[in-house]
């Protein structure tokens, strides 16, 4: 039996999960630790804090350890951000939050100078202010002294991997969030960048996922798949022939199919999607949807004002409220870092002709009922830029616990939903570093696997609710 540990970080927590995999193909988990994650203010920006993060990794080594001997150890993080090495090693600052403001007016900057057709005909990836690209652009005109400062730029699980292994490379899977890695060549996408005059030498050589990048303590360290959703992509039990889409719903929504090569036709780039690295060669075409941001961060103003809920409590009080009553897109720019979430839900439902939400509940049933909605739309481009009909849709991370949202995910897109894995991305971590250790031989054996270990749920839609879906797709105008 082989115990093997990820350290896998969302935005919202961080957890180290110990898989033990026996030899008859089952896994098991054990969450030896979890922490918060979040950004922190310092002064006028929004960092992470990598220092509580190392010492939390620590942490949920030893414990781990407590268990027995480890064969191997990866970490998975968020996409797109990033920390500078210096010329002997050493940080030079701290990783910056993709919430942070310093993104503002780069998109407009950057595909001034080269449009966003040509590259998006190279790197295949979502236009979102976030992306490590427009980071990078900000960086070059805003901190010109911190560029020359540094040697290299190390995505966060690499980042994580560097300061505990010593060895700085950068990962295939999580390069691929940045919109600089040519989604076809699996290089830096360096000739249509170069107008741009941005530090490209700071970017290393790429690396395949499932790369050994030395060890920590005698434990061996394997890049999974550093990015998140790649390892919660790869962990989705689909059965052989299915026709199926998932949905990693946990801070983001990211809803996509597997496909084996890149989309990066006009279509594409009309409907905004991303082509991400996948593990194992493949490429997940996806949307990122503002998830349940909306509702974490309704959490955080209703705790602000004393009346602290569990996700369970907030989510019951939704499910007693009017169904499609208000509809707020989940990724208008209004609701990306307000400083009061449900005030700009309401200020977003005024500006749009509804009548606001009034009162937990309501609040807490537009958001989920606004991303059902935006599931429906989203879905819809996918079969449409595909030509693939889907009637399964997978759902995996801490969202599928949300099983109204699970219901109105079935009743908007009117496709049979199958929750579960919840630690989707932990497990997808181990299972790849397993098979790195050559004790999996593909994605086939893999997902074999997490259907074999792990139970899942089925939802089916009720006719009526995806009619309503339908109108209110119609009256919004998506
Ligand atoms: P991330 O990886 O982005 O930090 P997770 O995959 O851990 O996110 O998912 C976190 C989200 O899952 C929370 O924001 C919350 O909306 C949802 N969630 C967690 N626990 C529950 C629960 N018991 N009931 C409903 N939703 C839950
Ligand atoms: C989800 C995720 C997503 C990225 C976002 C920044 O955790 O990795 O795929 O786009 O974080």
């Amino acid at each position: 039996m082989a115990r093997i540990l990820a350290l896998d970080l969302g935005a919202e927590s961080g957890r180290g999960v110990v898989g033990a995999l026996t030899d008859a193909g089952t896994l098991t988990l054990e969450e030896v630790h979890r922490f918060p994650t979040g950004g922190v203010k310092l002064g006028a920006h929004l960092h992470w804090d990598l220092p509580f993060f190392m010492r939390e990794l620590h942490t949920a080594i030893e414990k781990a350890e407590l268990g027995g001997a480890l064969s191997s150890l990866g970490v998975d993080t968020w996409g797109v951000d990033f920390g500078l090495l210096g010329p002997r090693g050493e940080l030079v600052g701290l990783p910056v939050h993709y919430r942070d403001p310093r993104t503002v007016g780069m998109v407009e900057k950057v595909y001034e100078k080269v449009p966003k057709a040509a590259i998006f005909a190279r790197v295949g990836i979502q236009t979102m202010a976030l992306n490590t690209l427009f980071q990078v652009a900000a960086l070059a005109e805003q901190s010109p002294g911190l560029v020359e400062a540094s040697e290299k730029l190390l995505f966060m699980p690499d980042l994580l991997h560097y300061l505990l292994t010593g060895t700085a490379q950068v990962e295939y899977a999580i390069a691929s969030t940045s919109q600089m890695l040519d989604a076809t060549t699996r290089h830096w996408a360096t000739e249509t960048l170069a107008p741009l005059g941005l530090p490209l030498h700071l970017l290393g050589e790429v690396v395949p996922d499932g790369t050994q990048y030395g060890s920590f303590r005698n434990i061996p360290v394997i890049a999974p798949g550093g990015h998140d959703t790649a390892c919660a992509v790869a962990a989705v039990p689909a059965e052989p022939g299915e026709n199926w889409a998932y949905l990693s719903s946990g801070t983001w929504s990211l809803m996509g199919l597997e496909i084996p090569s890149p989309i990066l036709t006009p279509e594409a780039e009309a409907a905004n999607v991303t082509n991400e690295g996948g593990v194992l060669g493949t490429i997940r075409l996806l949307k990122n949807i503002g998830g349940l941001w909306l509702v974490q961060e309704c959490r955080r103003a209703y705790a602000r004002l004393g009346s602290e809920r569990s996700y369970d409590q907030l989510t019951r009080l939704a499910g007693d409220a009017t169904p499609l009553a208000a509809l707020v897109d989940p990724d208008h720019p209004s609701l990306y870092a307000p400083d009061d979430m449900p005030k700009a839900i309401r200020e977003l439902c005024t500006a749009t002709g509804q009548t606001p939400p009034e009162g937990i509940g309501a609040t807490i049933r537009c958001c989920l009922d606004s991303l059902g909605l935006k599931y429906r739309v989203t879905l819809a481009m996918l079969e449409r830029l595909t030509g693939r009909k889907i009637d399964t849709l997978h759902i995996v991370g801490g969202g599928s616990q949300n099983r109204l949202l699970n219901q109105i995910a079935a009743d908007a897109t009117g496709c049979r939903v199958v929750t579960g894995p919840v630690e989707a991305t932990a497990i997808g971590n181990i299972l790849l570093q397993a098979r790195a250790q050559g004790l999996i031989t593909g994605l086939d054996e893999l997902r074999a696997i997490v259907r074999a270990s792990f139970p899942v749920e089925t939802y089916q839609p009720d006719p009526a609710m995806t009619a309503r879906f339908a109108e209110a797709a119609q009256r919004a105008g998506w």
